[in-house]
């Protein structure tokens, strides 16, 4: 298939392999295209059968050091051979990355960026502004880099778009869970830069992104889960599932936000709705209770807390990425509040927590967080 090519390039650090993992999914990391181009160290090619384009993924590019990048320099070359070879490695985007903390050198550097992307001359960039956790710092970004677009006569029209996301979700100091936000707008963006030949169908478009939401909604679940664990990890004899609340709160809230979820009153009577059930059921004991039926669990009380934290935070929030998912595809609306109900407790009753029980047997008995975290998620990725 015939597909168009984006450059990606940035100061190293700034999230460009972490922007292209998730934009494209982890099973594309593993295999390179597979591409006339030869085994090459400064640049890699990644691509997803699913979406219209690829992505050149460009490494050690420092600050000033635009021109001298060998980086740059082989992609010119890598391009400039495909019309001998007729294979299509033009370059139709351009992405350019920043995040907050290098973007006031981007002034300095503009005039080297523009002169070593020269050759393609008429290629749209579009300005990723990477890790925009806090809205005032990313602001601040944008501002520096439409200005430094805007010195020169020539510049300015190049730049096309300027878009700020978050790539993989985060967790604060505070303990706050800072979502993915902005892939769906660059993927969209994207694909209708391209030549008009290269792009997909808008239902296409779509179809991929719904699958990028789910593994965007997956990776707040596992970072939530953790989270989970870490706050269950105490000695008592009973954790205390109202310790949860904090986590299962934001991990809901930043699942509804991936799912673009109209903000409104029925709304947020629905992620209460789901967090009460979360909290109030009687899942704790339940998780306790068959745990207790599986000979030879020879594990200290944090550990089986820990456990049972995370598999609840887990669940409730593969319970809530799926009713998200059912709304925004219009399958169900936010007033269907029995069917939420239904869904939370059936992803929530024994037969469920047995599966998941059953692999708290993998556990070790001086397991760490990252270990429980892997028998936790591990049980119900197999269902
Ligand atoms: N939580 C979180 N971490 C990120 C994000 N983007 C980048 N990082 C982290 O920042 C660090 C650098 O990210 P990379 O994606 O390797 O940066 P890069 O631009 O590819 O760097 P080079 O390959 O050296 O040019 C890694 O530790 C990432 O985990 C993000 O959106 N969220
Ligand atoms: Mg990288």
């Amino acid at each position: 298939m015939e597909k168009g090519n984006v450059l990606v390039v940035g100061y190293s650090g700034v999230g460009k392999s972490t922007l292209i993992k998730t934009v494209l999914g982890e099973e594309a990391m593993k295999k390179k295209a597979s591409d006339s181009c030869s085994p090459n160290s400064d640049f890699q090619v990644y691509e997803n059968n699913n979406i219209s384009f690829r992505l050149i993924d460009t490494t050690g590019i420092e600050p000033g050091m635009f021109k001298e990048q060998r980086a740059v320099k082989a992609v010119r070359k890598w391009s400039a051979q495909s019309i001998k070879n007729k294979s299509d490695n033009q370059i139709s985007v351009v992405w350019f990355c920043v995040d907050s903390f290098t973007c006031h050198l981007f002034p300095k550097t503009i005039d080297e960026f523009m002169d070593a992307i020269s050759v393609w001359k008429n290629v749209p960039i579009i300005v990723v502004i990477t890790q925009s956790y806090a809205k005032d710092e990313t602001q601040h970004a944008e501002e520096i880099v439409r200005k430094a677009f805007l010195s020169q006569k020539s510049f300015a029209p190049r730049l096309t778009e300027v878009i700020s996301v978050v790539a993989k979700p985060r967790t604060s100091e505070d303990g706050n869970l800072l979502p993915p936000k902005g892939i769906p707008e660059l993927i969209e963006i994207t694909n209708n830069l391209l030549p008009e030949g290269l792009q997909a169908a808008k239902k296409d478009v779509a179809r991929y992104i719904l699958s990028r939401k789910r593994a965007m909604s997956h990776a707040v679940v596992s970072v939530a889960t953790l989270a989970g664990i870490t706050a269950g990890f105490v000695g008592a004899p009973i954790v205390d599932l109202m310790l949860l609340k904090p986590t299962e709160s934001i991990e809901i809230e930043s699942i509804f936000r991936i799912w673009e979820i109209k903000k409104s009153k029925e709304a947020k009577e629905l992620q209460d709705c789901i967090l009460d059930i979360g909290t109030v059921s009687l899942t704790g004991k339940t998780v306790l209770s068959s745990l207790k039926l599986i000979p030879g669990i020879n594990l200290g009380a944090a550990t089986i807390n820990a456990f049972i934290s995370g598999t609840i935070v887990f669940a409730l929030g593969e319970a809530a990425s799926y009713i998200f998912e059912q709304i925004y595809t219009g399958k169900k609306t936010i007033n269907d509040v029995e069917w939420v109900k239904k869904v939370i407790d059936d992803s929530l009753t024994s037969t469920a927590m047995d599966k998941i029980t059953s692999s708290v047997k993998s556990i070790s008995k001086n397991a760490d967080k990252k270990e429980i975290l892997a028998a936790v998620t591990g049980s119900l990725g197999q269902k």
